[in-house]
């Protein structure tokens, strides 16, 4: 398909580049609604940035087994990060480092903050494995678990500029990305790989959260 050769090019520019914000990651976004469509923010009316990622509108599904389209996020800044509940090595860091990230917010900002995990093993990651791990993990309301479709998945990886693919062994290899998305759905700072980066992921949350 058309769209998605774009975005596999995308990709490759996002992942390949050294940049640590990558603002253009999106770009891809901007594709014109559908005649006759309108906007169906659940928090405002107000036409999303051409380079939001909630111009994405497939629709995940919580751990809860709600049925949501990224765009119901809106207005609230967001860490997102995609894995896999299974992982035994990367995914356990990523998610502590939006622990850590958190940690470093004023009580003031963390309620206006909201961590996204996205599963790519759709096979696995079901609802309840998922319902599993927030109750193993002790998120709380401040964290959002999401699945989706493997075709929605692999989108949302590109647009993430996140990589993975299944092993053999029913593992997945991945790159780590953690994204801040602005609480218009922008992105306004990756930290990429495993190693350091909090401080700059959190000073991108404080500077982009709406007082
Ligand atoms: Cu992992």
């Amino acid at each position: 398909m058309k769209t998605i050769t774009f975005l596999a090019s995308l990709v490759a520019l996002t992942v390949g580049g050294s940049s640590t914000v990558l603002r253009a990651a999106a770009a891809c976004c901007a594709a014109p609604t559908p005649a006759g469509s309108r906007e169906t923010g659940a928090i405002s009316s107000v036409p999303l940035p051409a380079r939001s990622l909630f111009q994405f509108d497939a629709k995940l599904t919580d751990d809860a087994g709600r049925t949501l389209a990224l765009r119901e996020l809106r207005g609230e800044t967001l860490v997102v990060t995609m894995m896999f509940t299974h992982c035994a090595y990367a995914c356990p860091m990523l998610v502590n480092d939006l622990r850590k990230i958190r940690e470093q917010l004023s009580p003031a900002i963390r309620t206006r903050v909201r961590f996204v995990l996205v599963s790519f093993d759709t096979e696995r990651d079901t609802v309840e494995v998922l319902r599993a791990y927030r109750a193993a993990q002790t998120l709380d309301d401040r964290w959002t678990l999401l699945r989706g479709q493997a075709a929605d998945t692999q989108t949302l990886a590109m647009l993430l500029g996140v990589q993975f693919r299944r092993e053999a062994n029913g593992q997945f290899g991945h790159s780590n990305v953690i994204t801040v998305l602005n609480p218009e759905g922008e992105i306004a700072h990756q930290r990429l790989g495993l190693a350091g980066g909090l401080e700059g992921a959190a000073e991108a949350v404080v500077r982009v959260t709406k007082p």
